[in-house]
């Protein structure tokens, strides 16, 4: 053989080897990956698409190979993603549930399949807690209660004391039978609810939407004289507000006083602008803890049933211009 042809060869051999075993078996060596089936809700909001950045980005970063399904706000589109992952036999299903009814059926199936099931941002209903291993989340309630505290402090009230008239409240609501609108309209009644100085006198759902929160405005403004305060379950919603009462000429955060939850960079804009009064924050980046709990659920661990993420709130009237920039 020629000497050229015979370290062709040779040099085949040994891409031959390192490719398909040979001595070093580097499959053999290595640890298995993790695969994590995640089925998300969509891209109803800025929030929403820098929550599926935060998973894509830890699960990389953690070396966990991640397939993502999109249900493009449709639950049943959820229940397929998470049938076709028990199919697949993942090593952990991760989920955003769109509302907060309904898994029942698909989770014993996971569990019969032993797919451990970690719920992720929104919570469940269910009458089997066994049905899944753990949620990690936003605490909406307590959004929900930040909110009224922050109307009670701007308005001096809940000392007993009774204003001349009471404050009347429009709430837009997120999606309906989803945890965050449950929660943040539970928590903000828990406080408004006993604070005589406030009335809600109207309440409808925007479905977390920009587009929907315009609609909702434009129709409360109709049927409703005199709104002081807009409550708002998400940034998105907010947006959808402020551009109708741009279109009304009506001054955002003085004749209307609004509060928002969520934190995104426009809602900060807004906020310092004096067309916001509250902004609660809602925190996105859940990727690296759901990455730390899914290794643990991998490996067999238990977790704990609930963890809550940090969150903070953003008001007028102080120092607002330390905020680092939001990315999202
Ligand atoms: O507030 C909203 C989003 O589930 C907490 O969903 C989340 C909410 C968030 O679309 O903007």
């Amino acid at each position: 053989m020629k000497k050229s042809a015979f370290f062709f060869a040779s040099l085949c051999i040994l891409c031959f080897q390192s490719c398909y075993g040979g001595k070093k078996k580097p499959a053999e060596n290595q640890e298995k990956k993790i695969i994590v089936g995640f089925s998300q809700i969509g891209a109803e909001s800025a929030w929403r698409t820098c929550n599926t950045a935060s998973v894509r980005d830890a699960a990389q970063t953690a070396g966990i190979q991640l397939i993502y399904e999109n249900a493009e706000q449709k639950q049943e589109n959820q229940i397929k993603a998470i049938r076709s992952f028990i199919v697949y036999q993942v090593d952990v299903i991760v989920f955003v549930p769109i509302v907060a009814d309904g898994w029942d059926t698909v989770l014993r199936e996971a569990k019969d399949a032993s797919i451990p099931v970690l719920v992720v941002d929104r919570k469940i209903h269910t009458e089997d807690e066994s049905l899944y291993a753990g949620v990690i989340g936003t605490d909406s309630e307590e959004e929900g209660r930040e909110s009224a505290r922050f109307l009670q402090k701007k308005f001096h009230t809940g000392s007993g004391k009774l204003p001349k008239k009471k404050y009347r409240i429009f709430e837009i609501r997120g999606t309906e039978d989803s945890s965050p609108a449950i929660g943040r309209a539970a928590g903000f009644r828990e406080i408004i609810g006993k604070d005589p100085a406030f009335e809600i006198i109207g309440s409808e759902s925007g479905d977390f939407l920009r587009s929907l929160g315009k609609e909702v405005m434009a129709n409360a403004l109709k049927s409703y004289k005199n709104i002081d305060i807009v409550y708002s379950h998400n940034d998105g919603m907010t947006l959808g507000v402020l551009d109708e009462l741009a279109e009304q000429h009506i001054a955002a955060g003085k004749d209307i006083c609004i509060v928002s939850i969520d934190a995104e960079q426009a809602a900060i804009d807004a906020l310092q602008q004096g067309k916001l009064n509250c902004v609660v924050e809602c925190n996105p980046f859940l990727g690296p803890q759901v990455m730390e709990l899914v290794k643990k659920l991998a490996a067999g661990q238990k977790i704990p049933m609930l963890t809550h993420v940090k969150e903070t709130v953003f008001e007028e009237g102080t120092d607002l211009s330390g905020i680092a920039p939001r990315g999202y």
